[in-house]
């Protein structure tokens, strides 16, 4: 029998953390917005998603890219986020990598791009010596203090913010946040996120809190602070977020804690560091986040048909 389509793909880390962007070979998604282009992947192109980020070609860490045409003129491209359970509203340590990406391709030179995500435009400067800071989508405090009860844990209390993707946000005293721990850490932290889920505590709208972020003092002296973050399904994120240290700078200053313009360097469980601060725009409170993504490989996915695992394990 003969394959199906390959798929281009480069993969690259930032901070740690896997970004595969798709260049070509994936049916370009249906949909004017980039909204409907995501919804049309989840309803018509899942088995691509699972096929390209995992198992037996990829894994839980991955996150996927897959670039698309811009919904605005001024945008360079249109990006939809995916991992190894679904799609994401926005990425940052992705969104890193896609620019990192494209400069590699020579399709972008140093400098200011903007791009189109299901969740808002976004913008990113590159620099000369390859760091790239990304403008994310607007990040808020949605409830400060909140305490679930949670199995194994009591009550623990945390904020609940939107960083371009939902999220809560607490510490958990006595638990220490190492790398050799992850299994541990993986394990508490699905309990919280179950834990929010059996008591209704979501995002506005009732979405759901997908991802939860540990927070505790940091190894490094740069650093304000080091992170755990649970990603949607089971796996962690090895860069400090993107989107989690967005979160996070809006929840610090919707309680009075970060000022505007004023530089939070979030460290990741890996010990990787992104530097990040807010811009007041209006009322609404963008977060920059500035990391380093390098590119690792440059591959093309092929699809035997007689493969039982051509679209991924799960
Ligand atoms: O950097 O925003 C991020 C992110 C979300 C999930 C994994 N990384």
């Amino acid at each position: 029998m003969s394959p199906m389509e390959p798929i281009e793909v480069i993969d690259s880390h930032t901070e740690g953390e896997p970004t595969r962007v798709v260049l070509n070979g994936w049916p370009e998604p249906a949909g004017s917005t980039m909204a409907e282009r995501r919804d049309f992947m989840k309803r018509e192109q899942d088995h691509l998603r699972r096929g390209v980020v995992n198992e037996p070609r990829g894994h839980d860490a991955v996150v996927g890219a897959l670039l698309t045409a811009p919904e605005r003129v001024e945008a360079v491209a249109g990006v939809v986020f995916f991992n190894d359970v679904g799609y994401l509203g926005m990425c940052g340590h992705g969104l890193i990598g896609v620019v990192r990406t494209l400069h590699h391709l020579g399709r972008v030179q140093p400098g200011h791009l903007e791009l189109d995500t299901p969740v808002g435009p976004v913008s990113a400067e590159l620099s000369p010596d390859g760091a790239v800071t990304i403008r994310n989508v607007a990040s808020r405090l949605h409830r400060a203090n909140v305490t679930v009860t949670v199995p194994e844990l009591g009550e623990v209390t945390g904020d609940v913010a939107w960083g371009g993707n939902w999220f809560f946000l607490t510490e958990l005293p006595g638990v220490s946040l190492e790398l050799a721990h992850r299994g541990e850490l993986l394990r508490l932290t699905m309990l919280i996120r179950d834990a929010l889920d059996a008591n209704g505590v979501t995002g506005s709208d009732g979405e759901w809190i997908d991802h939860v972020e540990l927070f505790g003092a940091p190894t490094r002296s740069d650093a304000d602070s080091r992170n755990f973050v649970l990603c949607p399904g089971t796996a962690y994120d090895r860069s400090p977020c993107g989107t989690g240290t967005s979160a996070k700078m809006a929840a610090l200053h919707g309680k009075g804690h970060l000022a505007i313009g004023q530089r939070w360097h979030q460290e990741s469980i890996v010990g990787s560091m992104f530097t990040g601060w807010l811009e007041l725009a209006g009322d609404a409170l963008i977060p920059h986040i500035q990391g380093a993504a390098y590119i690792t490989g440059r591959a093309t996915l092929l699809f035997d048909r007689n493969d039982p695992f051509r679209f991924g394990l799960s």
